[in-house]
Formats: C-alpha cells, structure tokens, sequence
C-alpha cells in the first residue's frame, strides 16, 4: 500500500467549545482559561510535541517546569492530552500545563522495575482490534481489558479480518467471546470486503476520542484509514515487510474525522503487561469475582480450600479452566506489579525530597 509519512498538519480544527469533554470545560471556567491558550497534544516524537489549538498545529516544548516537578514518565504529556500553550511564533509554542485527565492508557513499562508508560489520554473508548483466527486470544484480550478499567477507559472488542474465515467460524468466535468475557460489545468487520465498518462508524460520536489497540498487523491503520476517507496512514503486513516482525506504525497520533469524531492509532503492541489496580483486574473478571463473594473463607486463594465456590464452578464446568487460569495468571502479576509500582513511588518521593533539600541547602549558601 501506499506509504506516506504523516504529520497530519491539515487536520480539521477540533478544539471547538461544543465539543469540548466536561471535565476540561469545567477545568478552564473555573480557571479562567481563554480557549485561545488551549490545544491538544497529537503526536510525540521524544520531547518534542505537535499540539493543535482552536486555529493552528504548532511543534511545542515543554517548560523546564513541567520537566522538573515530573516524577515519572506520566508526568509528561502525551497524546490526547489537553495542555495550555504559549506561541512564540506561527510554528512553535511552549507547553506550560498539562490540564487532569479524566482517563488515561497505561501499560507496564517494560524492563522498568515498577515504572509504567503512559500510551494515551482523555480517551473514551478503546477499540481491542483482534483478527479472527491467528490473533484472536481470550487471554490477552482480557489484559486489554484490564488496561481500559484500570484507565477508565470503556472497551469495545474488533473482530478484523472476517473475510479469511468461514462466517460460521466467526460466529463461533463471537459466541465463544460472550460464553468467557460479560458485558462487552464486538463489532465484527472486514477491512476488505467492508462488511461491519458501519457497525464501527456508528459507534463513533461526535467530539469522543476514540483509540485503537491491538497486535501488529491485525489492521489498525487501516481501520483508521477508512475512516478517513484517505490513505493518511501506512499499513503493511508483517510478511510483506523485510524484517519479520517489524511494526508497521511507529508512533501514535490523533486523527479527527469529518464527523468530528477524533481517532488515535497505536503501533502494535508485543507485550501489554498488566494493571497495577486490583478493582480493574475484578471488573475485567466480574463473573469470576462475583463468585468470590460464595466461598467459605473471606480470604479464599481459590486453590486448594474447602468450600471454594470458584473450584466448585470449575468442577461443574461452569467456569471454563482456561477463564480460570487466566485469572489466577494476571492476579498474581497484578499484585506483584503493584507492589514495585509502590515501591517505586515511595523511592520517588525521597529522591524527590532529597532534590528539594539540596536546591534549598544551595539557595542558601548562595553569597549575597
Ligand atoms: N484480509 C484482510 N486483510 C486486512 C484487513 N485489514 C487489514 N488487512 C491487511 O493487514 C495488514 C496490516 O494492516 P495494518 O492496518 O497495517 O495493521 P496495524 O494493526 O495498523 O499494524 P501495526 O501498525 O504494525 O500495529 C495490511 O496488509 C492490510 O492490508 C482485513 O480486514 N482483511
Ligand atoms: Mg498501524
Ligand atoms: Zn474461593
């Protein structure tokens, strides 16, 4: 497909007072904040920023404030973020604030002890693509979920691809996905054939923002493409490029769409970790948890105890073994995540007081 390198500089203005989230319509009133300073970050490269405001996209730094008071990487923003900007000419501003989220895309940053990387912002509803066959994986849909409650993020499930398998197995599938995972909605499409975009299309309101998530390869972009009526991103499967496994999208990026939807793609992620939140992990396996509340012990480790109601569903087959496992799996490593996310944190705030003690200590030695 055709390749064009984007830096969506001729995105329709999105920053418009109607469509404004109420979280940062509250947020700027109740700060005084002209809507003239108001932008959005759309795409990171390092530490360097491309913000759209109500009339222009502009490349933007950070202060040294921002840099300095951050504690971690999700001090930073990111895409999806709404910030208040200062221009210093008709190409580059300052970012001087990163306004609350009211979600946030958070994943296990990988082979940083404890530390988490944050993948987007103020997002409403995430859309898991997963293609039918190959890709399709119960087990790591439910990571996806557990990302998006931990995020107060609402999931939808995307079964792509359902022009390479037989409708009757893509039924199976959907089936299958309702018999494991309660309560989530799954919008069946075909890139190829078109079949089910406008399942997708409808699901999309107006000023929401909307972000895709999934493996490399499972047709992201080109989901996003089709919504734009355009062929804005490259897209490109893993065996037609040279080296296998190379990830066709690179960076994340906001997109808004005619309808004033707005649509972030994502490069395929290899591992997604897991939540540091126990209540998310509980959401994600609200049938499972619910049974908890039937065991005999309020403590229950659901392994080996008598009166377990968890071991008593998967002896009736009610809880499927696979269910089960999975979410003994992502407990464990959810609780030892969150154990060094603490940890972290705790070391964070020393190092932080010890910082501050030594400007002071410096202020004051200082010669007058
Ligand atoms: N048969 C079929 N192929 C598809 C479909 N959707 C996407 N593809 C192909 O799958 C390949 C990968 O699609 P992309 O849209 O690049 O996938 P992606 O999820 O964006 O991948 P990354 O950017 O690497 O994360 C491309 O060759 C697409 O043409 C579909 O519905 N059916
Ligand atoms: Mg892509
Ligand atoms: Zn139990």
């Amino acid at each position: 497909m055709e390749t064009k390198k984007s830096v969506n500089l001729s995105v329709k203005s999105f920053i418009m007072k109607q469509q404004l989230p109420e979280t940062i319509e509250n947020y700027i009133n109740q700060n005084g904040l002209p809507i003239t300073e108001l932008a959005r970050v759309i795409t990171v490269h390092k530490e360097r920023y491309i913000i759209q405001s109500e009339t222009s996209v502009l490349k933007a730094e950070i202060t040294g404030n921002i840099r300095f008071a951050a504690q971690s990487a999700a001090d930073f923003p990111t895409v999806g973020d709404w910030v208040r900007f200062m221009p210093m000419d008709n190409e580059n501003a300052i970012i001087l604030e990163v306004l609350p989220r009211f979600s946030k895309l958070e994943r296990q940053a990988i082979g940083k002890y404890g530390d988490v990387q944050l993948i987007a912002a103020n997002v409403d509803v995430a859309f898991i693509v997963q293609a039918v066959g190959h890709d399709y994986n119960p087990n790591r849909l439910e990571r996806y979920l557990s990302v998006c409650y931990a995020g107060k993020i609402q999931p939808v499930l995307v079964l792509s691809k359902t022009d390479l398998v037989e409708e009757r197995e893509c039924k199976k599938l959907i089936d299958d996905v309702k018999k494991r995972i309660k309560n989530i909605k799954t919008i069946a499409l075909s890139n190829e054939t078109k079949q089910g975009l406008d399942l997708l299309k409808n699901e999309l309101e107006a000023g929401k923002t909307y972000c895709f998530l999934g493996s490399s390869g499972v047709g992201k972009s080109t989901i996003i493409n089709h919504l734009l009526n355009r062929e804005a991103l490259e897209t490109r499967s893993i065996s037609e490029s040279t080296s296998k496994g190379r990830h066709t999208t690179s960076h994340r990026e906001l997109f808004v769409l005619e309808t004033e939807s707005i649509v972030i793609d994502t490069p395929g992620m290899r591992e997604l970790g897991v939540t540091d939140s126990a209540d998310a992990l509980e959401m994600t396996f609200d049938a499972i948890s619910d049974l908890t509340s039937d065991c005999k012990f309020s403590d229950c480790s659901h392994t080996n105890e008598s009166g377990c109601a968890m071991l008593s569903a998967l002896e009736s087959g009610e809880l499927s073994e696979d269910a089960y496992e999975n979410y003994q799996k992502l407990k464990r490593e959810q609780e030892h995540f969150s154990s060094t996310v603490y940890e972290k944190r705790q070391r964070d705030k020393e190092f932080g007081k010890m910082i501050k003690s030594v400007l002071k200590e410096k202020k004051r030695s200082k010669p007058r």
